[in-house]
């Protein structure tokens, strides 16, 4: 299979944490393929389709959408790329997507979690709010994304902590001194 030799990093983190403001970072540096399972579903909902009006009620409430459906995307997204290395940003959200997309890709060498305080993240996303354009970026929808991200996506954190695979960098520093300890990370694992 062509994606049999891929280096895989999920890169996960709250709503706000700055996940797609590393890994653009990354890209410049390093030149892996960035995909971002929220913007492929919001470019989904762009379609206009009767698929891309579900995703677009469920991200309005701040829930996971199928799974699926997001690892279809993902797939799909790899297999048009011909690079080695692919940051995965805001995936897998939940235990069961984890299992998927492992079964029917592979596993990740790497883990990156951006731990942050939920009093900066909303700060960050209600700032982001006056130009994001974003229909979850209200306080409502925030507190939602919130829950959801404790709920089912810790989880997650905690499931490849134990397996020696996560890397936890605390995302409050300004973005530069946060990329210190991605670069880190980034090249003990896939170095
Ligand atoms: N900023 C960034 N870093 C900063 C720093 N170090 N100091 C100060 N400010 C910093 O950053 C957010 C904001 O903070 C920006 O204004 C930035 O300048 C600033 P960003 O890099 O955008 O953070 P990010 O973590 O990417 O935030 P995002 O809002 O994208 O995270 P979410 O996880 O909420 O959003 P995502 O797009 O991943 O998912 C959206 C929705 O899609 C989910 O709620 C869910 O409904 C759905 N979804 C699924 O169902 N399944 C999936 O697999 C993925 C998504
Ligand atoms: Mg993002």
């Amino acid at each position: 299979l062509a994606l049999s030799g891929a280096c895989i990093v999920f890169v996960l983190g709250g709503p706000g944490s700055g996940k797609g403001t590393q890994c653009d970072m990354i890209v410049k540096k390093y030149g892996f393929v960035h995909l971002s399972a929220g913007d492929l579903l919001r470019e989904e909902v762009k379609k206009g389709t009767d698929l891309g009006k579900e995703i677009e009620g469920i991200m309005k409430e701040g829930n996971l959408v199928p799974t699926p459906i997001t690892v279809k995307l993902l797939r799909e997204a790899m297999e048009k790329s011909s690079s080695g290395t692919f940051l995965i940003d805001g995936f897998p959200r939940e235990i069961h997507q984890a299992e998927a997309f492992e079964q029917e890709v592979k596993p990740p060498q790497l883990v990156i979690f951006y731990d942050c305080p939920e009093d900066v993240l909303l700060e960050r996303l209600l700032k982001r709010a006056k130009t994001s354009g974003r229909s979850d970026d209200n306080k409502e929808t925030i507190r939602k994304r919130f829950k959801t991200f404790l709920d089912c996506t810790m989880p997650v954190v905690e499931h490849y902590e134990r397996q020696g695979l996560l890397v936890k960098i605390s995302a409050v520093p300004p973005p530069d001194v946060v990329f210190k300890d991605t670069e880190k990370a980034i090249e003990k694992a896939c170095g």
